[in-house]
């Protein structure tokens, strides 16, 4: 048994000891706002700056997370809470973010999903500004595409794992269509999150890649090098509380509930389900999908986000979790309760087995040739400096002599070739692109910021340039991230 498990049995104990009896005295969280969130979103506290005032302010300073009673976290976070405030703005609308920086580092804030120009997209690579160290600076952007986004810290972290997306920066940045029909009874809003990261050698708790599925990128023969150091964490959650710690989620028999995952965390995909309910996918990314579908499980990862609705039909109390028991008993997940049953204990029944796949959600359609393929090639080296695993896009660490080229107004296709045995989240910056093929199978109309790439597998997507500016390419899992495994994308 090494440390890892004994966290999680010490915790395992807390949450079993937890789950039936819930503590109701918690504040709400951000699991539940039905209508207008509770949280102080257009506070703007802060002394003016020149101009008009701004429409949001964000403060980054150290916080406390309370995940469960006696399991309280020291992080960073934003407006001293985890995750931040919900950030809503109509389509279109004009927007100023105040970001102040009460911290000793410079920081950067990424409008994951946004159409913003580099200079306030929030990455360095692009040549975004810092909010410097005890200073501030103002975000400006029109409120575009329609969607569930976010926002979060874009900061290196390297070997501090007390940094970026390690950290309690994190939010839910929604942009209201006029044209949303509103079929729902509840919205709400759930982030999964590890904490307290760590580096081992271990295999990530993710599930491993089912033998069985095509392996186009897989070599003849096989890495023999051992593998070396990823990041793996003790600790779990839904927004800022651990299974059974946080008020549950209460619904009706009848509704249909609007939910917004986020997987918020900096390494991990996750999979979740909730017994004798199925989720109808609506969205990917935020994006509406061509062929909303009925699903058991979802599958999430770092950076991604489903938009579902949920039938309340199964009056019970339920837990809304992790399939891998481990994970579920670690944190994360959250006691769903119809009204009339809180006598009940939560049940959590293993889903039926099912295998996530984007292309269901799309449609059979052609896509025009693009003016353009540019094929991407992901390698790992094992156990590189400080034995952290190193990645190689197209042979090369970051940063590369050369940018990727976009002329403007082109018709792009991007081949991903993942040569390595783990799935990897890549995402886009500023553009949003459409699934082509996954694994050989084709599909339209998915549109998408972040794309899983499985084990040894290849995606295609395409994409128009229509967004000048430098333009950052990256795997979402942070360590991948900071060790390799990026690119930028320059307009000619
Ligand atoms: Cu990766």
């Amino acid at each position: 048994m090494n440390r890892r498990d004994l966290v999680r049995l010490g915790w395992a104990t807390v949450i079993g000891a937890g789950a039936g009896k819930l503590r109701p005295a918690f504040a709400q969280s951000l699991a539940q706002v039905p209508g207008p969130p509770p949280h102080p979103m257009v506070a703007t506290l802060e002394p003016k700056a020149t101009g008009r005032a701004a429409d949001f302010t964000l403060r980054i300073a150290p916080t406390m997370v309370e995940l469960a009673p006696q399991v309280v976290l020291s992080t960073i976070g934003y407006s001293n809470q985890v995750p931040g405030p919900l950030l809503r703005m109509r389509e279109g609308q004009r927007v100023a973010v105040e970001v102040v920086n009460d911290t000793d580092v410079p920081e950067y804030v990424h409008w994951h999903g946004l159409f913003v120009p580099s200079d306030v997209d929030g990455a360095e690579e692009e040549g975004t500004p810092p909010v410097p160290p005890h200073g501030r600076r103002r975000y400006q952007f029109v409120a575009k595409p329609a969607g569930s986004r976010w926002y979060h810290s874009h900061t290196e972290a390297m070997l501090d794992l007390h940094r970026g997306a390690y950290t309690g920066q994190f939010g839910f940045l929604m942009i209201d269509s006029a044209n949303d029909p509103g079929l729902y009874d509840q919205e709400v809003f759930l982030a999964l999150r590890e904490w307290q990261p760590f580096l081992t050698t271990m295999d990530a708790d993710e599930e491993r890649p089912d033998p069985s599925d095509p392996m186009p990128e897989k070599p003849a023969t096989p890495d023999s090098r051992p593998n070396g150091l990823e990041v793996s964490a003790p600790l779990y959650s839904i927004n800022d509380k651990m299974l059974g710690a946080g008020e549950p989620l209460r619904v009706r028999s009848g509704q249909r509930i609007l939910m917004h995952l986020l997987n918020a965390s900096a390494s991990q995909i996750h999979r979740v389900a909730l017994p004798a309910h199925k989720f109808q996918v609506i969205a990917l990314d935020g994006n509406r999908v061509p062929a909303p579908q009925l699903v058991s499980v979802i599958e999430i990862a770092p950076g991604e986000r489903v938009d579902a609705i949920v039938e309340m039909t199964q009056p019970g109390v339920w837990i809304l979790g992790e399939l891998r028991n481990v994970a579920r008993q670690s944190g994360m997940g959250i006691v769903v309760e119809y009204a009339n049953q809180q006598q009940q204990r939560a049940t959590w029944l293993p889903p039926p087995s099912a295998r996530w796949d984007y292309t269901i959600f799309g449609q059979p359609a052609p896509h025009p040739a693009p003016d353009k393929t540019i094929d991407m090639v992901f390698e790992k080296v094992p156990g590189g400096p400080h034995g952290i695993n190193h990645w190689l896009v197209n042979g090369k660490e970051y940063p590369h002599e050369r940018e990727f080229v976009f002329r403007q107004g082109g018709r792009y296709r991007l081949l991903f070739h993942n040569r390595s045995d783990d799935s990897h989240p890549l995402h886009m910056h500023r553009h949003l692109f459409e699934l082509v093929e996954l694994n050989g199978k084709q599909t339209a109309g998915i549109k998408k910021d972040t794309v899983i790439v499985p084990a040894f597998g290849r995606v295609a997507v395409d994409l128009v340039a229509d967004q000048p500016g430098l333009t950052l390419f990256h795997c979402h899992i942070q360590q991948h991230m900071d060790f390799g495994f990026k690119a930028l994308f320059r307009y000619a």
